[in-house]
């Protein structure tokens, strides 16, 4: 049987201001990610994840839509998409797209015309509702990024929904006209020719009828992120949502070859419903953030592999992510050393991975001055450490002016050590991260096992994590050293494939930070 492009895969999330600039204005644009192409190709990946490139205010860097079946100026236009997707497709790459059905810009014609009259056709196409009794917001819905999700429109007095900015208002998918025009926006991006979507925040999409204050969270505290003082009980994963995720695969089933992906966070038991049944199936790929969510240390992730395995329905394939747009970057978060080891696990880990867009350089912490922040997330709740824009930085290429990303002032710092963490330099030095992620990945390419086999876990303790895939006759053990200190391991006799550290390993050992892929041998 020959198994699909997204099961076998690599996918590479690319964020398109961060990318490439190619005309000069300090933001990446679609014809940067063009010329860039031989670099994606040169990494092994099968797939790019565009964030949004949709006509955009850019109040939340394109996660607010103003025009669904166009192109961002600042991007580039239909042309120019028409010409990246020909380039992608000719290298045998395949495109995803960030498609954003929650929620619109509040300047998308849909919602400007909603807004002007409580009867004009397309107000129910948002989620409009009366003032609470006693006045004010109608429940005690809190939005992700600070404050109540209900804004107040003086003109026709009724609030309206915005899990996101107040710039973001929800849309209704109750209502069948709104939905038959996203469905129609599927299939013009499909008819284009692209190869899947990758659908934002999906277990948002539709909200208890009735409203329902969601439960309060008695740990909250001040000191947290303001959306956790209530559950998102009655705001999220409403059961008519999983009919219109599997309404939206039935979509895709129609063009053949495409894939769908879910951005879902959920315990794993909810997260797997995604999946919906063998009869009527939901997204390939409900994203997994685990490895992004939990501590790095060899017990959890034991733990948490084998949790998430054993939650999949037997036809549903798993995925891992290890960075994105939104999360901390992850060598910031475990250090350099321990980014090798963590590029290791998600490349040998069973189902498909996808990686963020500068992790295959280590880019670690970087120091966005108060001025420069443009995240308005961090600019809601400053000081709380949810800025995220220090994952999007843009991509360090050379030694050049600005690392080659732009001839004008980029939209957001470099990482400071730019000179040496660039692409051309990492690309020229065999210890480096990228010739780890190279390498890896064509691991994992030549060996069919270490993408499909069975997983097992062998040792959880004292930091080190060593587990074992097997299938097609072939057997291959990955021992991973999450500690600072040497750990002896039992291992049998073996080749070495493939070390995280340079020199040779010691046999019985694991170095400091070390992570191996061996093949016994007897
Ligand atoms: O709820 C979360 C984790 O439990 C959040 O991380 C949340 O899911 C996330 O912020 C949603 O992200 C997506 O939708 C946002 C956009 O700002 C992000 O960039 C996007 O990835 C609104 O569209």
């Amino acid at each position: 049987m020959i198994r699909p492009w997204w099961e076998t895969g690599v996918i590479y999330q690319i964020y398109p201001r961060s990318f490439q600039d190619s005309d000069g204005d300090g933001i990446g644009d679609l014809a940067g990610i063009e010329h860039r192409l031989d670099y994606v190709e040169s990494l092994g990946v099968d797939a790019i994840w565009l964030s949004p490139i949709f006509p955009s205010p850019m109040a939340d860097f394109g996660y607010d839509v103003s025009n669904y079946c166009g192109i961002e100026p600042m991007f580039g236009d239909l042309a120019a998409f028409d010409r990246l997707l020909v380039s992608i497709h000719a290298r045998g790459l395949k495109l995803i797209l960030d498609l954003v059905p929650n929620h619109s810009s509040d300047q998308h014609p849909w919602f400007v015309e909603s807004r002007s009259s409580r009867n004009n056709p397309k107000r129910d196409w948002y989620i409009w509702a009366d003032a609470a009794p006693g006045g004010g917001p109608p429940n005690n819905w809190e939005s992700d990024f600070a404050g109540s999700s209900w804004e107040w429109d003086a003109a026709t007095e009724q609030y309206y929904l915005h899990a996101f900015l107040r710039e973001q208002p929800d849309l209704n998918w109750r209502n069948s006209e709104l939905k038959a025009a996203m469905f129609d926006v599927m299939r013009f991006w499909f008819e284009r020719g692209v190869d899947g979507f990758r659908i934002d925040v999906l277990w948002h999409i539709v909200k208890a009828a009735a409203f329902p204050d969601n439960p309060v969270n008695p740990d909250w505290t001040p000191l947290m992120n303001a959306r956790d003082r209530v559950f998102q009980s009655y705001s999220t994963d409403q059961p008519e949502a999983h009919a219109i995720s599997a309404e939206m695969r039935a979509i895709a089933d129609d063009y053949g070859g495409r894939v769908l992906i879910g951005e879902i966070f959920l315990p794993n038991e909810r997260h797997a419903r995604w999946f919906g049944t063998p009869e009527q199936p939901q997204v390939h790929l409900p994203f997994n953030f685990q490895l992004i969510e939990n501590d790095w240390n060899a017990e959890r992730l034991g733990h948490l592999i084998v949790d998430y395995e054993t939650s999949l329905p037997s036809f549903g394939w798993p995925n891992w992510v290890l960075g994105s747009h939104d999360a901390p970057r992850i060598a910031a978060r475990i250090g350099e050393s321990q980014a090798r080891v963590a590029a290791m696990l998600l490349l040998t880990l069973r189902g498909t991975p996808a990686l963020f867009q500068g992790d295959e350089l280590g880019i670690g912490k970087v120091d966005i001055p108060a001025e420069r922040v443009r995240d308005p997330q961090e600019l809601r709740q400053p000081g709380r450490g949810l800025g995220r824009d220090r994952s999007r930085t843009p991509m360090p290429w050379d030694c050049s002016q600005n690392a080659g990303f732009s001839t004008g002032e980029p939209w957001l710092p470099i990482n400071a050590d730019w000179p040496t963490r660039n692409v051309e330099t990492q690309g020229a030095d065999d210890g480096s991260m990228l010739k780890l992620y190279r390498d890896l990945v064509g691991l994992r390419r030549a060996h069919s096992p270490l993408n499909a086999g069975d997983f097992a876990l062998i040792r959880a303790s004292e930091n080190v994590l060593i587990y074992e895939r097997r299938g097609g006759g072939k057997h291959f053990i990955v021992a991973l050293n999450l500690s600072e200190e040497v750990r002896r391991v039992t291992l049998p006799n073996c080749e070495v494939l493939l070390s995280t550290l340079s020199g040779v390993p010691e046999p019985g050992m694991l170095r400091p930070n070390e992570g191996l892929i061996v093949k016994p041998t007897s």
